[in-house]
């Protein structure tokens, strides 16, 4: 009990002295005690906590832009807490988690600057002047922090954050580096992959309220770090975090925001159900559904009324901290092709000749020395990968027999060469490289593919930070200007829709549409 009250504690004095030294992420309450945000009335806020002191309670959080605080008391105390005359009302501090799949789909990235399916998909490289306008807007990361460093990220030229939880220029998690750089990766010939923004020119704000493994937040710390992005100036709050129960208190902060021109955007869920999460649920907040390269619904990505527009969420590849992903990467000649390792595959890299070694169903001598190229099917990809290490070959490449690209596992089978697969359109090509200089390799990497509405998510906060940025005061496109709640219908109206005609509970009002938004607010103006 007393370690996490005088860490809350702490908090408060270092927010209000703004010495912005790191506290731990959110802890449990003490047994016996529970923790609840107390709202009061105005004039009897004295009153309230004067009650919440008689009630042996301590503050654990401050939140004075909506006349409350979170509190910290025991569970035999609550209901004369309720009763208390002046408090107006006393809700539970309902929890808020990171909403990426627990397991992200790891897999490659190669050693050039590859453009992930998302961008192209939200037709981010349409809009007439790039990102070029993007400085006169700040987006807003509540989230895990932020891989400051990261050789494929914007500096502390365009970042800057709070420490609401641990520092906000670190991520032990990866998930608000991932969030971070769909937003915001920089367009650098060579060098990882790009972003929405790519241009280096939006700017972020950071605020950390997770830590980094198995992380959750409390309502008041969202409300808190909500408030921390008003100050900073955000224009638009990327969220990619919820809960499955309501908060007014929150609710009431969202609504806020929307009154000052903030627009809040956050991840539907990805329970797979037809449950609404929150803050994705309030009125206030944008609500995001996921899609996959085919533009179906991921099937984790939970559907309902509140649903408003969907963005790309499955196989989404952006930065993580250094070394924390696992990436295969295979360059033919110069050739630089999108490899996902095996599961089970050694953590190496090698080099020879490309061979072409069919479908791998027997020890082939030609093989020795080289990169061994075969084809998916007939025998397990457990067999060809050790009859090309039987061969004396040096790594294995297994590409598809059907369209698009697959990963795979060599189960148990311990084998001693790198072993990658790549897609049926990638294989074709190798083939015709057969005998040039090749090296594969599964490596750690500063990338990784990852699941879910929090990667849907950024998409979306992203292409409303873009499209904004050509229709401000500071930059009137075509005469134009937008509120958030303008631009917010605009998004809507110009998504491209999918599954059943119009607005549906899976998609929304469809896939978020950076051009086709641009286009719409010029014609038509912004909210129309
Ligand atoms: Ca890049
Ligand atoms: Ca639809």
């Amino acid at each position: 009990m007393s370690l996490s009250f005088s860490r809350s504690i702490v908090a408060v004095a270092c927010a209000t002295l703004a010495l912005g030294a790191a506290q731990a992420a959110d802890t449990e309450p003490a047994t016996g005690f529970t923790r609840v945000i107390v709202g009061f009335k105005a004039g009897t806020e004295p009153g309230a906590r004067a009650a919440v002191a008689l009630s042996r309670g301590r503050v654990a959080r401050e939140l004075p832009s909506v006349a409350a605080m979170a509190v910290e008391l025991p569970e035999q105390a609550l209901a004369a807490l309720r009763r208390n005359p002046n408090v107006a009302y006393v809700e539970e501090d309902t929890k808020r988690y990171p909403l990426s799949l627990a397991a992200p789909s790891s897999a490659p990235y190669a050693s050039g600057q590859l453009e992930p399916w998302g961008i192209r998909a939200v037709q981010a490289h349409q809009m007439p002047s790039g990102d070029a306008l993007t400085g006169n807007r700040r987006v807003c990361i509540i989230d895990s922090g932020y891989a400051m460093g990261h050789e494929d990220l914007p500096g502390t030229n365009r970042v800057s954050g709070y420490n609401g939880n641990l520092p906000w220029a670190q991520d032990g998690d990866g998930h608000g580096t991932h969030v971070a750089g769909t937003i915001a990766a920089l367009n650098n010939a060579g060098t990882g992959v790009v972003g929405v923004n790519a241009g280096g020119n939006l700017n972020l704000y950071i605020v950390r309220v997770f830590g980094d493994s198995g992380a959750w937040a409390y309502s008041s710390t969202l409300v808190d770090a909500a408030t921390r992005c008003e100050n900073a100036g955000a224009n638009v709050i990327s969220m990619s975090l919820g809960g499955s129960r309501s908060n007014r208190t929150e609710q009431r902060k969202f609504d806020q925001l929307a009154a000052a021109n903030i627009l809040s955007i956050a991840a539907a869920g990805n329970d797979g159900n037809n449950r609404v999460s929150y803050p994705a649920g309030y009125a206030s907040v944008v609500s995001v559904a996921a899609v996959d390269v085919n533009n179906a619904k991921a099937s984790f990505s939970q559907f309902n009324s509140d649903v408003e527009i969907s963005g790309p969420g499955v196989g989404v590849l952006s930065t993580v901290p250094n070394g924390q992903g696992l990436l295969g990467s295979l360059n033919a000649g110069g050739l630089v092709v999108e490899a996902f390792p095996f599961e089970g595959s050694p953590q190496l890299t090698r080099s020879g000749a490309l061979f072409d070694m069919g479908i791998g169903d027997a020890v082939n001598a030609g093989a020795s020395g080289k990169v061994c190229l075969i084809a998916r099917g007939t025998v397990d990809f457990v067999t060809k990968v050790s009859n090309c290490q039987a061969s004396g070959g040096v790594g294995a490449v297994i590409y598809n027999n059907a369209p698009g690209a697959f990963s795979g596992t060599l189960g148990t089978t311990v084998t001693s060469i790198p072993s990658v697969s790549i897609s049926q359109a990638d294989g074709t090509a190798l083939l015709a490289r057969t005998g040039q200089a090749t090296t594969v390799g599964v490596g750690a990497a500063n990338y990784a593919y990852f699941d879910g509405t929090s990667m849907a998510t950024p998409h979306v906060s992203a292409v409303a930070a873009l499209v904004w940025s050509y229709f401000t005061p500071a930059a009137p496109t075509a005469g134009r200007t937008c509120t958030a709640a303008q631009l917010r219908n605009s998004l809507n109206r110009s998504a491209r829709d999918l599954g059943t005609a119009g607005r549906d509970t899976s998609f929304g009002f469809g896939l978020v549409q950076a051009r086709a938004a641009y286009d719409r607010i010029v014609s038509l103006g912004c909210g129309n």
